[in-house]
């Protein structure tokens, strides 16, 4: 490592204490100190944008130091500590948060008004961290505010892209995706550490030496340089990092001779190459088409981190006299974010093998028991296989090592599991087809992860019963279930201020933020009269606020008496907005051949859907297109729009997340069973007292038992029933209902425009075929879909019905806190524990 990397831990250097008082007038004083001498402006400028930098620099100061007392004391107690290594966070905003944690609102609140401005206005300036693309990177980043919740030694390391996830524009074309600079004023959130900085080799050979070791030398080296972000725990002085490695080349790859020649471009060339790997975010959500710079970018996560954690590992146990490296795996736990870290696995036996001089046996040993694997998804397109002939270019000596673990795994099974041999083929890590030879990843990371875990139960019970169904018979004990959660706090207790200080206040305590089982005690009240009017007038003050946002938006008024239905997630065929649109296109005929009397008896609606399509997934984007085009027509139809309207929410982000959400009264989670791995909205949805539509698929089904069946809108096939299904439609046994040809012949009708939606529909008719048969069985679940939906009617009527169920879903939701999941981590497998800043 260039320099040395260290926290500024030892004694020499003593804590100082940064006195400043909770006290509006002081921490006005500190805003203005802040706009003065951390100036990013041009001075006397004092606008909500100079205001938001002043005020987060001043927040800041308050972060760092207790963020400095955490490292202390981490370091001084050297408990094991867990590191999640993702290839994504999906931070959204830190300012209110921060605040919030600190719990300091009032104070910053007053303090902002003496200077003119309102903080929830001031919060509207910074843009949103968006270095992920869904669910995965946004458990990350819920997953990260319980960690430090429950004062828990662990931290996050990630990437730090320089475009996050694109923002999306919706035109006549329908989406377009713009790049999207996070980083373009710059982030007060991030420290730069210029003293930790690691070296990262790409390409280059295997030199073996005369005794027979082996070493990874020449080729490229880029240097891993650390920005920390602080992650402020809720009420506790434990902060700690969300630590994003950028790509840096070394100061004397810049070629002085050759620009000063004239070869501006050459000169720079090295530098241009580091900057690459940090560029952008990989926008894709479920597929992999293995792009050389994605493997750079995940072997760069992978190495950086490894180097960092053993140096951090080293430095600890330097002065406490002699230490062995299989104390390792009971002072540090690796937890893989799906497979996209899986090259920490090799990483780490390189860095024990050839820089550590380990044998095989000791090196397997630590690496076993350090690290574990999180499965998010079992669609095949999303399994990760690179070519090996890539590997071999890029890492040759981590490509020698995977073929040694997957020899060593087939030698075990020939000699132990005589039964599984058959199965060897599709078991192995390597796949040696001699058309594609691929390396499968999460194969390598159940034959090497210690602990293999699901998202919700239903999905951990697939992946025992099918797609890890043969490692389950070598290692019975490997697999377990941890049902996603959601940090109550962003969640719920910053987004719905009201719907919070309610619930409080019947509660008669703040506790359920941090326990949010207590939630269960709003049960009693499901029918209090007096409970269900301040539960109403809470829900309607965030539809209203929702309703402005969504006339500021897209210029659309909506009827905040109307039924808000809402479905946002990132637009996949899987998740089937294309039933949801359809399911509106129907209703919106109905409504059209209704008289008028007849009409005025139907609920009124607004259906909301939102989220990106990946730039080259061309169905996903003609969906995004057609429920543009529809909305184009209903809202616009003056005999319908007062019972309907379809509105696209654009560019659909964790801020548009905490608008939308608290002004929900039904949500859509209508995902083909067994395909949603677990769903993550659902539970923030549910939280606010919002009721679901939905399948018995990923965490729904947890979620349907907690707040009892009735108060859950179920309808479509099951997991199980899918297989048979696909089977009798490919025999020619399916007869699709009535009303959803007369859906999809309204499309075709030119109804909604000439745009042609043929390819669209044809992917759910025909029998079987790439494209078509319907795979998702959108034509199947149709019709008790649309006799949910006339259910969800029914109940809207009966406004006391209605908020009853509301206040259940919420009194419902205490499981699906993050808090609980990141214990059951911490516990089942981690085995670390609580470590409090005093
Ligand atoms: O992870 C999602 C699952 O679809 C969702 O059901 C679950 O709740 C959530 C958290 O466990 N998976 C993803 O979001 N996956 C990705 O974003 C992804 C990103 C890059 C890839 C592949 C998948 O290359």
């Amino acid at each position: 490592a260039k320099g040395t990397p260290g926290y500024g831990v030892s004694a020499k250097v003593p804590a100082v204490a940064y006195p400043l008082a909770e006290v509006p007038a002081e921490i006005a004083s500190n805003i203005n100190y802040h706009a003065q001498f951390s100036p990013h402006f041009s001075p006397f400028k004092f606008e909500p944008e100079q205001a938001y930098y002043a005020t987060a620099d001043s927040v800041r100061d308050r972060l760092v130091q207790q963020w400095n007392e955490t490292y202390r004391h981490f370091h001084n107690v050297d408990p094991k500590q867990t590191y999640y290594l993702s290839m994504e966070y999906l931070q959204g905003r830190a300012l209110t948060n921060a605040i919030g944690n600190l719990d300091i609102q009032n104070a910053y609140g007053g303090a902002l008004k003496k200077l003119g401005h309102a903080l929830e206005e001031i919060a509207e300036q910074e843009k949103d961290a968006a270095l992920g693309n869904g669910g995965l990177g946004r458990l990350a980043s819920c997953f990260l505010d319980s960690m430090a919740t429950l004062n828990l030694p662990a931290w996050g390391y990630g990437l730090r892209y320089k475009y996050g996830l694109f923002k999306q524009q919706i035109t006549k074309e329908g989406q377009e995706e713009i790049a999207e600079d996070w980083l373009e004023k710059f982030s007060p959130w991030e420290v730069v550490r210029h003293d930790v900085v690691y070296p990262v080799r790409f390409f280059g050979r295997v030199e073996v030496n005369p005794n027979g070791f082996r070493k990874w030398v020449d080729g490229e080296v880029v240097q891993a340089l650390a920005y920390d972000v602080p992650i402020p725990g809720y009420k506790t002085k434990n902060t700690i990092s969300l630590r994003i490695w950028e790509a840096k080349a070394c100061a004397g790859d810049f070629n002085l001779f050759q620009f000063n020649d004239g070869q501006y471009e050459a000169a720079a060339q090295l530098h241009s190459q580091a900057q690459q790997i940090c560029a952008v975010l990989y926008p894709g959500d479920a597929t992999e088409n293995g792009k050389l710079l994605r493997l750079k970018q995940q072997f760069f996560l992978c190495s950086a981190s490894l180097q960092d954690i053993i140096f951090r590992f080293k430095e600890r146990r330097l002065g406490k006299g002699t230490w062995q490296w299989s104390e390792f795996p009971s002072k540090v736990a690796v937890q893989l974010n799906d497979t996209h870290p899986t090259l920490s696995i090799p990483e780490l036996m390189r860095l024990l093998l050839d820089d550590e001089g380990l044998g095989w046996d000791e090196a397997w040993d630590v690496t076993t028991r350090t690290i574990a694997y999180t499965n998010h998804t079992v669609l095949p397109e999303a399994l990760e296989k690179w070519s090996q002939s890539v590997m071999r270019k890029l890492l040759p000596r981590h490509m020698e090592i995977i073929e040694e673990i997957d020899k060593r795994f087939v030698a075990m099974i020939c000699k132990t599991r005589t039964d599984l041999e058959s199965k060897l083929m599709s078991i192995r890590i390597l796949d040696n087809n001699p058309q594609k030879p691929v390396v499968r990843m999460a194969n390598l990371c159940v034959v090497s992860a210690h602990t293999v875990n699901g998202v919700a139960q239903l999905h951990s019970d697939i992946l025992k019963s099918e797609l890890f169904v043969d490692y389950v018979s070598i290692w019975p004990t490997k697999f377990q279930n941890k049902t996603n959660g959601i940090t109550p706090r962003r969640w719920l207790r910053f987004c719905s201020p009201e719907l919070s200080s309610i619930i409080t206040k019947w509660l008669k305590s703040e506790q359920w933020v941090t326990n949010l089982d207590q939630l269960t005690g709003l049960r009693k009240f499901a029918d209090n009269a007096d409970f269900q009017a301040e539960w109403a007038s809470a829900k309607m003050a965030n539809k209203q606020r929702l309703a402005e946002y969504i006339e500021r938006v897209t210029g659309e008024s909506i009827d905040p008496h109307s039924l808000f239905d809402i479905q946002v997630k990132r637009i996949h065929e899987y998740k089937r907005q294309l039933l949801n649109i359809l399911g509106a296109i129907y209703r919106y005929k109905k409504l059209k051949e209704m008289g008028p009397k007849e009409r005025k008896n139907t609920t009124p609606r607004t259906i909301m859907i939102g989220g990106k399509a990946f730039a080259t997934y061309t169905n996903a984007k003609r969906i995004v297109k057609l429920v543009n085009d529809v909305g184009a027509v209903v809202n616009n139809d003056p005999e319908v729009s007062k019972y309907l309207k379809v509105v696209f929410i654009p560019n659909y982000n964790v801020s548009v997340a905490e608008m939308l959400i608290p002004g929900s009264e039904l949500s859509q989670h209508i995902s083909t069973a067994g395909m949603e791995a677990s769903g993550t909205s659902n539970m923030k949805f549910a939280l606010n007292g919002c009721l679901i539509i939905g399948t018995l698929d990923g965490a729904n089904v947890e979620i349907r038992e907690e707040i009892q069946e009735e108060n859950f809108f179920l309808f479509g096939a099951t997991a199980d029933e899918v297989p048979r299904l696909r089977k009798e439609r490919e025999n020619g046994l399916f007869k699709p209902d009535p009303r959803f040809e007369e859906a999809k012949h309204f499309i075709r009708s030119g109804a909604f425009g000439s745009y042609d939606y043929n390819p669209l529909l044809e992917s759910l008719e025909g029998n079987t075929g790439y494209g078509r048969g319907d795979y998702f069985l959108v034509g199947y679940d149709f019709p008790s879909y649309m006799d949910a939906q006339a259910k969800v009617d029914e109940a809207y009527k009966d406004r006391k019905r209605w908020l009853k169920m509301s206040i259940l879903s919420t009194a419902g939701s205490g499981k699906f806190s993050s808090d609980r999941t990141i214990s059951q981590y911490a516990k089942e497998i981690w085995n670390i524990a609580e470590c409090r800043v005093p």
